[in-house]
């Protein structure tokens, strides 16, 4: 009996279609505030029930559209995380994508790398997965409306368009940091991200020249639905304002071919399972 139940389980599962373009399980404009205190349990509680350890999840009745990692690069930021974790694995839940979450977790207290934390995500992610997309995601950005699909497109795509904190206005038509996805072919294409942008500022300028520089353009969801609220923070020790950075961020055609994902370095010092993530420190060689 057991051998004819797991060749009906196989018949039921090949017979799944591709799940619609419209997801019908969309809700729209969300309720997100930050008030709340979570603890992890309490968020695991609310949303692991229909997550696959390492925070991996895959629509029950569909075959998703894409494959999607949503790469988190992460130092000491617990309490957004819950509540990033709280409120983002329903909407992607809704938008029926085949997904896992990667928090790439920064070692000691040097410089901060957070270009260099997604070139890590993208690679450890698709150690585990053939993902086909990935989101590169800051864990202060929640979205407020889950019809702003995590979904690669034809080009890079820049999903944080309207954020609160800058009165719901695009900061400008380059912008491309906060949560932007590209495609495999799209990443590989531009050789990543620099890895040499130490502290804060311009990595995310210098993607958008490289994006440009390839030959391609940025795609935006409609400001009216790519909507988000930041939580509150104060800067982060270890990630000033570097000034060499938005130097930096102007050769990009220098540095393009030799400074990315093919001269990508760092060691994984833990590899942290969860239900609701797959958290991975790294070392990053942070200069001394
Ligand atoms: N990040 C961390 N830990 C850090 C630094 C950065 O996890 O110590 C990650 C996190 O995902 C964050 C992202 O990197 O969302 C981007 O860094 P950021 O939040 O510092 O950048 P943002 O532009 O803020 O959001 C800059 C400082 C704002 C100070 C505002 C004071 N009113």
């Amino acid at each position: 009996t057991t051998h004819t139940s797991d060749v009906s389980h196989k018949t039921t599962s090949r017979h799944l279609d591709v799940c619609p373009d419209t997801p019908p399980t969309l809700v729209g404009p969300l309720l997100v505030e930050f008030e709340t205190k979570r603890t992890l349990e309490s968020v695991r509680n609310h949303v692991g029930f229909s997550l696959h350890q390492g925070g991996r999840y895959k629509p029950p009745n569909c075959i998703a559209k894409q494959k999607v990692a949503i790469i988190i690069p992460f130092r000491n930021r617990y309490e957004h995380l819950n509540h990033w974790l709280y409120y983002v694995h329903p909407i992607l839940m809704h938008q029926q994508l085949d997904y896992g979450v990667y928090i790439i977790n920064q070692e000691g207290d040097g410089v901060f790398n957070r270009a260099k934390l997604m070139n890590i995500g993208f690679v450890e992610a698709l150690r585990e997965y053939d993902y086909e997309c990935f989101a590169f995601a800051d864990v202060d950005l929640v979205p407020i409306d889950d019809r702003n699909l995590y979904r690669c497109s034809e080009h890079p795509r820049h999903l944080s368009v309207a954020i609160d904190k800058f009165n719901y206005v695009l900061s400008s038509v380059t912008a491309f940091g906060g949560v932007s996805l590209l495609s495999e072919e799209q990443f590989l294409k531009v050789n990543g991200f620099s890895n040499t942008f130490w502290g804060w500022g311009g990595e995310d300028d210098d993607l958008y020249n490289r994006i440009i520089f390839r030959g391609m353009s940025i795609s935006r969801p409609d400001a009216k639905i790519a909507k988000y609220k930041m939580i509150k923070h104060k800067r982060d020790l270890h990630n000033e304002v570097n000034p060499k950075n938005a130097i930096k961020a102007k050769e990009t055609a220098i540095n393009i071919d030799t400074d990315g994902l093919n001269s990508l370095n760092y060691t994984v010092k833990e590899i942290l399972k969860d239900k609701m993530y797959t958290f991975i420190t790294v070392d990053v060689q942070a200069p001394p």
